[in-house]
């Protein structure tokens, strides 16, 4: 792999005290969300360090397909090489720098810079420049390559040198959730980008806690509110809907004990590099998808499931990515850092291979929950962002169903604090 020894964190002494003095249970200080130093911080410390959700593998199913991915400020191309191996690259010409593929997605047999004609072979190898002196050594010049894999069709990339490895473990925890579903053969249904006006960590937070969920009226006409809440610090107004979902999940949970489906929380979150949570869980209502009545949005189920009775499977990971799978589809949510304020949402929607929408699903139908959800939060991390930014602002203190938000708080400046002791 190409090194990014010129990464190393630009920090200095006031990035450096804020992050020793970090106060456990309370949000993070004002410049983590609005500095520039402290994005730098970010990039080089997390983007640059961990595994990243990027793509899935349906984007790229044949032979010379590509989509791109900006983490940052790296470009990156996954592709499916003429083997049909994943791989990643350096979305950077190596004869003087521009960037070689648009933003999107595609198919080609080569990679040709748009600047000089420069082309590349799907292996990153340099196959053809234009006009040079026969002393011009190609092998010189093959495209940076990135590490990449693919878990259960979900796929993740690091730009550094040496991966965490423990993510070997975590795809082998992981994998056994996802498999049933096959996403590796599933088919794009839609994907969309927006641009949030907030931090990438206010993006994070938002999603995991349900402190905020009565700002979801769609979803939460299957989503169980009580998510995060315990017995002991569950509100009065969710002891109906916990009543009901102490019923779905037993349901639930025996169709998954019938079928041979593992079902176990694993909830290791910030004890470890590539932090994670895994669980099964009951939906209201048909409890079989995210729609309007809980019903699936599409026949055929992915992987041939037999029955879509199935609730969700809900998977979240540090830093940048959480899951939910249904029955019936998949919706992936990808979080790219732009600039302190700026956010990339990145959300594809996943569905059988054979499924033929109009035919045997709607596309508004399937998408519509998470799309409004989408911009319900958007709207929140805007507003966290604007209130942060207030000479006013203090950190004030997480309640106990925000105990997630905390844990990718303690992750990441656990992580921050690793990176500035390397230095
Ligand atoms: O996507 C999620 O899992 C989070 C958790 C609850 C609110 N939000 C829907
Ligand atoms: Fe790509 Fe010149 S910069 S060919
Ligand atoms: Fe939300």
């Amino acid at each position: 792999m190409t090194s990014l020894g010129d990464t190393k964190a630009p920090e200095g002494p006031r990035v450096r005290s804020a992050v020793a003095r970090r106060a456990a249970g309370r949000s993070l200080e004002a410049p983590f969300y609005t500095d520039r130093e402290f994005f730098g911080l970010d990039i080089a410390a997390i983007f640059t360090r961990h595994w990243i959700f990027a793509a899935v593998d349906a984007e790229v199913p044949e032979p010379g397909d590509y989509t791109t991915v900006d983490i940052g400020p790296y470009p990156v191309i996954v592709l499916r090489d003429e083997e049909e191996n994943l791989r990643a690259f350096h979305n950077v010409c190596r004869h003087r720098g521009a960037r070689l593929l648009d933003a999107g997605r595609g198919s080609a047999g080569n990679l040709v810079c748009g600047y000089h004609k420069w082309t590349y072979g799907t292996d990153g190898a340099l196959r053809y420049a234009p006009s040079q002196p026969a002393s011009f050594d190609p092998s010189c010049f093959g495209l940076k390559s990135v590490h990449v894999r693919s878990v259960g069709g979900l796929v993740f990339v690091c730009l550094a040198d040496r991966p965490p490895a423990d993510f070997d473990d975590v795809a082998a925890r992981i994998e056994p959730y996802l498999l049933p579903h096959d996403l590796r053969h599933a088919k794009v249904a839609a994907r969309s980008d927006i641009v949030e006006d907030g931090n990438w960590k206010l993006v994070m937070e938002n999603n995991r806690e349900c402190y905020h969920c009565d700002g979801h009226p769609e979803l939460l006409r299957t989503f169980f509110p009580t998510y995060g809440y315990t017995e002991e610090n569950l509100p009065p107004q969710l002891r109906p809907a916990h009543e009901r979902y102490l019923r779905a999940d037993a349901e639930t949970r025996e169709t998954y004990e019938r079928l041979g489906l593992p079902y176990a929380l694993i909830e290791e979150l910030d004890n470890r590099a590539t932090g994670f949570r895994i669980q099964r869980d009951a939906l209201d209502l048909a409890g079989e998808s995210f729609t309007a009545d809980g019903k699936a949005a599409c026949r055929p189920l992915l992987g041939g499931l037999p029955t879509p009775r199935l609730g969700h499977l809900a998977l979240h990971m540090q830093p940048n990515s959480w899951f939910h799978v249904v029955a019936d589809h998949a919706i992936t949510f990808s979080v790219l850092p732009l600039a302190p304020d700026k956010t990339v949402l990145r959300t594809t929607w996943l569905v059988h291979p054979e499924a033929t929408e109009g035919v045997d699903y709607d596309l508004d139908t399937l998408t519509k929950i998470w799309t409004a959800t989408n911009e319900q939060d958007a709207h929140l991390v805007a507003r966290a962002q604007r209130g942060i930014s207030s000479p006013a602002y203090e950190p004030g203190p997480y309640a106990p169903t925000e105990y997630q938000v905390e844990a990718f708080c303690n992750w990441y400046i656990t992580r921050l604090r690793e990176a500035l002791d390397d230095d």
